[in-house]
């Protein structure tokens, strides 16, 4: 007999999780369906991207200084368009945009901030490798105040997240998010026949310890000697494997990323004093870091900038960069030990 249901749909998912919580309003369901939508929007274009001319850069740059692909400005717009007339949110930030997204005053504001990078990893657009969309969800500090939206209250430390997740385009288009709190971490799959996130992956824990690292090798010279010595310790065999991790590196963090929280491992974007405008890394604190250390923290894992937890950071600016070291907590421990010296 055949099923006739098409399994727990996140709708499903998201409402069942505000029934367990008293005080849920309905608002955050509000604010993650809207997101989910443009997610779709955004998957649709990815995937025929090949296909029409929206490849290529639209030869602007954005504020990290990075060639602006043309599907980077359609996703950025996708999830502004969409999010800011919900009536849930005070402010947006996202890595495409200098400062701050107001809410239009034609639209009402709420208490909800949303920080984004609306399509990472884009150089690899156009090579066809996963890509995307990672998000975060902070309460405003000054609840119902009519007053504009100071920077500060946006700049909160990760543990306040109410929220966090990715949404992933590759061979099929899956979103995984958390609330914290011990709700875990789930994965839904989306079914284009259906147009719904069916759930695929309930419940995710990472590996407490993988068989995996995953960082650019090409950026040696530019790391120090704790670096290096860091590194080497995973592909030595003096190790608590006993023997060399497995290389694997995209070059696409949510595929690095959501590949380790299923399998166990370890990401890395060690500082590179490359760039002496970048001296912490490349990635993003706001948009990158702290909403996957959120994911990973509830899966079991742990997210350390090299001297301690991602999450308790006091952000100083929005689009400021952090050493991340993510993954399975004991190869993240391993690799703090290093960093900061104690091993
Ligand atoms: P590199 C993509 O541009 C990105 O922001 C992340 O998705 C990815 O992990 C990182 O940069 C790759 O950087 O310097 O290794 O090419």
């Amino acid at each position: 007999m055949r099923k006739a249901g098409v399994g727990i749909t996140i709708t499903q998912h998201i409402l069942n999780q505000q029934r367990q919580n008293p005080e849920a309003t309905g608002a955050f369901t509000t604010l993650l369906s809207e997101l989910i939508v443009a997610a779709k929007v955004i998957s649709r274009e990815v995937n025929k991207a090949g296909l029409v001319d929206i490849l290529g850069s639209t030869g602007k740059v954005n504020i990290q200084d990075e060639q602006v692909q043309k599907l980077d400005v359609f996703a950025n717009g996708v999830i502004v368009e969409r999010m800011q007339h919900i009536g849930e949110l005070c402010c947006m930030g996202s890595e495409e945009v200098a400062d701050l997204i107001e809410i239009p005053t034609e639209y009402p504001k709420g208490n909800y901030i949303l920080v984004f990078d609306p399509l990472d990893g884009s150089s690899n657009i156009d090579v066809n490798v996963s890509i995307g969309t990672i998000f975060g969800i902070y309460k405003r500090i000054n609840i119902d105040s009519d007053s504009d939206v100071l920077l500060e209250e946006v700049l909160q430390p990760g543990v306040n997240q109410v929220a966090a997740g990715y949404f992933i385009y590759g061979s099929s288009t899956i979103m995984v998010y958390t609330t914290g709190n011990g709700t875990g971490v789930h994965g839904f799959t989306l079914y284009p026949s259906v147009g719904e996130f069916l759930l695929s992956h309930e419940d995710i824990r990472i590996p407490e310890r993988g068989k995996i690292y995953s960082v650019n090798e090409g950026n040696e010279q530019y790391w120090d000697e704790k670096t290096r010595a860091m590194v080497n310790y995973f592909k030595g065999s003096d190790n608590a494997l006993g023997r060399p991790y497995t290389s694997r590196y995209v070059g696409s963090l949510v595929a690095d990323f959501h590949r380790n929280l299923l399998k166990g491992g370890i990401f890395m974007y060690p500082a590179d004093l490359k760039d002496p405008k970048k001296p912490s890394g490349k990635l993003r604190l706001m948009v990158e870091a702290n909403p996957l250390a959120m994911v990973v923290t509830e899966a079991g894992g742990y997210a350390s900038n090299g001297s301690g937890p991602i999450l308790e950071i006091e952000p100083s600016q929005l689009h400021q960069r952090v050493p991340l070291y993510i993954g399975s907590k004991k190869d993240v421990e391993d690799a703090e030990a290093f960093i900061s010296g104690k091993k």
